[in-house]
């Protein structure tokens, strides 16, 4: 590696280079100078966005100083890296994280005292990055902190949104979406206007001989634009270990405005090539789990693929190796289907620029190459026309077919009685217009496939990836179940009962390996134990019901059973059955007597989560949610015994103060739709149990946890195909006459306005009831009935839920992250060098 510095002039640079704050004093010093010179700001005019600005760059010095070491000593080492390509990464906050991760938690908080701010009021003034949907996001962003901290040289890539996922205000009931602009004050990026990228759309291909005779072809005549690098730092926990984040920006290539047409008067013409180039990476499309086929998510799919692909092997290439050894550098994880053109981009680059032959580049490729799937349900599964691919991408959507070709022999050599798998297999959907599948193009571009739980993994290789693993052999597919950070998930959003279990195990070596958790079963018995456990749940629910005050409206009693359902508002996820078990809930105490009532068990149904702007009935979901709250809140009848809260704009930072307060939180899909979840991980990990179904990582987390400290009910994935067949052909459907007398209030107008709720109670009655609402909501209710009377057993349920979080160390992503490693890049950590006395 060539410094750019020589030897000499080394000296004044070592003597200069940035040092790190230590101590308390070095802390508020540097928080005051940025204050003061980087803000411009004094003691006089302070407020608490400057503290949180003063307090983050200051945190960022230091981050930069490891950040830089770390790239340096990757630099230096050469060893393979991970490459994690995600559309989405839903960070949240980085302020907190960042002064955890490397361990100045107590020195910031003493340090902003004396300045005269809380550490809590600074860290909420940061704004979330929300640049992600859901699940999948978030996972990538655990990801990403448990790669750091176990010291993998890995980067994450994806776009620099200008809009994150929108926030959503509740207007009247109905969900209302303003745009979330980020980027006003965001100290976490750096710009690399040094580091660009020229991508190329439309244009055409043409062939041609070269000097030895060799066929090739370029891609040529097409439209460029720009990608800009944005670098942010992502620091691992207890490790100096620093790694990058790379967003890319979208600008048009030649920079500014198009001046000639500015000067002979085109104004709009000359503005107008700019705003085309920006929009690409402008909005983060707020869909969770759909497919929409719009022509600009390929645009953006394909330019942070083709700018991603372009550095790192721009990276490798620095390293002089041959192209054999690639893959013995490089692992790519493709997060779902998003970017599969990776694949055929990595083939363009190594056919046409490098002019290796096929096989070699194929057998490149697949070794590069990783594909996890989170979902087998159809509407998700994208896929791309094909005349916009040909339009757009047309040496790719060639090589896309050449892929398709040599697959298709492969199949007919090996499988030759067997010609109806070859359309049943084949990239291309012989559909009107015809479609790239993506989901097998990734599959047949990879060495591995993996699913995210263990019943989702076996559901990919029997229904979607059949085929595949008919044709491939079992071993290309494989399970890694999904986890969580427990640096976020535990020791940020519920730092008591961290310390706690700290104070227990001696440390908190718990937070770098999660299994050590087990030894707090130890203590399920220790009164004192006992107390504080619980003490910590109620101080939890208390600044929940206090959030819930002030942010919402409603009152809430923190001894109340607090029911928790907070995730993306969708069909399969099933808030529908929730809210219709509260009205069952609400109906059963209208009609009790005042004696039987004062025996019920009081219980608040929080909800919270977003819906896509064009999903209707999700929607209707939201605004029932709201208006059997405004009905049941304000019953005199009812009181403390039942409140309805929906909790808006649900986001990373509401997550860390939701989940650690629950008893019960709901995970309730139809089974077999729910890859995995991760949210039911974080509310056990937090001292709460879970109502599910037998469905995604639900049946993992009853594994270790044990039957006793969960409660599952419904129908099991292997009944949904003939329980879905009979609501169609059945003659004899039946509603329960609970459900039916749920429906009737809706439609009575009990709730407002029916109409706007006739959609939702007629996909149920009138249309198939594709989701099983109707076969699960008996059991449904049953098993609330069952939590009510747990919960009056205190410390049976004190019991259970200690257990419960002394069992849940499977489910760090640590562990997700070492068995991707192993199974599947075939990567070993690169520890930092030890620092002098450190
Ligand atoms: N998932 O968040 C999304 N978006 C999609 O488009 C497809 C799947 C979720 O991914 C999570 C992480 O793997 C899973 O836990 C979750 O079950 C799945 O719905």
């Amino acid at each position: 590696v060539e410094a750019s510095v020589p030897e000499e002039q080394r000296e004044a640079w070592k003597k200069h280079s940035a040092k790190e704050f230590k101590t308390k004093d070095q802390f508020e010093a540097d928080v005051v100078r940025h204050i003061e010179t980087t803000l411009a700001r004094s003691l006089f005019n302070c407020d608490e966005a400057a503290a949180y600005a003063g307090t983050a760059l200051a945190l960022r010095d230091r981050l930069i100083i490891e950040w830089n070491r770390t790239q340096q000593q990757q630099t230096f080492a050469d060893p393979k890296r991970v490459y994690y390509l995600s559309l989405e990464f839903l960070m949240g906050r980085a302020l907190d994280n960042a002064i955890l991760n490397v361990g100045m938690k107590d020195i910031a908080k003493q340090g902003l005292e004396e300045l005269g701010f809380r550490m809590e009021d600074v860290i909420s003034q940061e704004r979330d990055a929300a640049l992600g949907n859901g699940g999948l996001g978030r996972l990538a962003a655990c990801f990403l902190d448990s790669l750091a901290t176990l010291n993998y040289p890995a980067w994450g890539y994806a776009l620099r949104y200008r809009y994150g996922i929108f926030r959503q205000e509740i207007v009247d009931g109905y969900q209302v979406e303003v745009p979330d602009y980020w980027l006003d004050f965001n100290p976490w990026e750096f710009p690399r206007h040094d580091v660009t990228v020229d991508v190329q759309f439309y244009g055409g291909v043409r062939k041609y001989t070269d000097d030895s005779g060799k066929q090739l072809s370029v891609w040529e005549n097409g439209e460029i634009v720009t990608a800009v690098a944005y670098d942010a730092p992502i620091p691992g926990y207890g490790t100096r270990t620093t790694n990058n984040l790379r967003l890319w920006s979208s600008k048009a290539s030649h920079g500014e405005f198009d001046f000639t047409k500015f000067n002979s008067g085109e104004y709009e013409a000359s503005v107008a090539d700019q705003q085309r180039a920006e929009t690409i990476s402008a909005v983060l499309y707020p869909n969770d789990s759909l497919d929409r086929g719009k022509e600009l998510r390929l645009k953006q799919q394909y330019f942070w693929c083709a700018a991603s692909l372009f550095d790192i092997v721009r990276r490798f290439k620095k390293s002089k190796k041959a192209w054999k050894e690639f893959a013995n550098q490089v692992a790519i994880q493709l997060n779902d289907t998003h970017p599969t053109l990776a694949i055929p981009e990595l083939m363009r680059i190594l056919l046409d620029q490098e002019s290796l032959e096929w096989d070699e580049a194929w057998s490149i490729t697949q070794a590069t190459f990783g594909y996890t799937n989170h979902t087998v349900m159809p509407e998700a599964l994208e896929k791309w026309s094909v005349p916009l691919v040909q339009h757009l991408l047309p040496r790719h959507l060639q090589i896309i077919y050449d892929i398709n070709f040599h697959f298709l022999q492969y199949v007919e050599r090996n499988f030759p009685k067997e010609r109806e798998m070859l359309s049943r297999v084949s990239i291309i959907e012989e559909s009107e217009p015809k479609r790239v599948r993506m989901a097998f193009l990734a599959v047949i571009g990879s060495h591995k496939v993996n699913g995210v739980a263990e019943l989702h993994s076996d559901l990919v290789r029997t229904t979607i990836f059949k085929d595949f693993v008919k044709i491939y052999g079992p071993d290309k597919f494989t399970n890694v179940t999904n986890g969580i950070t427990p640096r976020r998930w535990l020791h940020q959003a519920n730092p008591r009962l961290s310390a706690l279990i700290a104070s227990k195990l001696g440390g908190h070596d718990f937070l770098r390996d999660l299994n050590l958790l087990h030894k707090v079963e130890a203590y399920v018995d220790d009164e004192e134990f006992r107390k504080e456990f619980r003490a910590i749940k109620y101080a939890n629910k208390v600044r929940l019901a206090k959030y819930t005050k002030e942010v919402e409206g409603i009152t809430v009693n923190p001894s109340s059973l607090f029911d928790i359902q907070v995730k993306r508002i969708h069909e399969y996820k099933r808030q529908q059955l929730n809210i219709f078990g509260v009205i069952h809930r609400y109906l059963e105490l209208k009609s009790m007597s005042p004696e039987a009532r004062s025996k019920v068990q009081p219980r608040v149904s929080f909800f919270g989560g977003k819906a896509a702007p064009g999903y209707w009935m999700a929607k209707m979901v939201i605004h029932l949610i709201n208006q059997v709250g405004k009905v049941v809140n304000a019953d005199p009848d009812i009181g403390d015994l039942l409140k309805v809260v929906f909790l808006s704009d649900y986001n990373v930072s509401k997550a860390e103060i939701i989940t650690p307060a629950s008893d019960i939180s709901e995970h309730i899909s139809t089974a077999g739709t729910e890859a995995s979840g991760t949210s039911n991980m974080k509310f056990v990990l937090n001292g709460g149990l879970i109502i599910g179904t037998c469905d995604g990582a639900n049946i993992e987390i009853t594994r270790e946890v044990g039957e006793d400290n969960i409660f599952l009910f419904g129908n099991l994935a292997e009944d949904v195909e003939d329980l879905r067949h009979a609501h169609f052909y059945g003659d004899s459907f039946q509603l329960d006459p609970s459900l039916q007398r749920v429906f009737d209030t809706i439609r009575s107008g009990t709730f407002g306005d029916a109409g706007p709720f006739s959609g939702l109670v007629d996909s149920i009655v009138d249309h198939g009831d594709y989701y099983l609402v109707s076969d699960d909501f008996k059991s449904y209710v049953e098993t609330q009935g069952l939590i009510d009377e747990a919960y009056k057993d205190q410390e049976a349920w004190l019991t259970r839920t200690i257990t419960a979080v002394s069992r849940m160390g499977f489910f760090s992503s640590d562990r997700c992250i070492d068995e991707y490693a192993e199974m599947i890049w075939n990567v070993e950590p690169l520890p930092p060098p030890k620092m002098n006395g450190a």
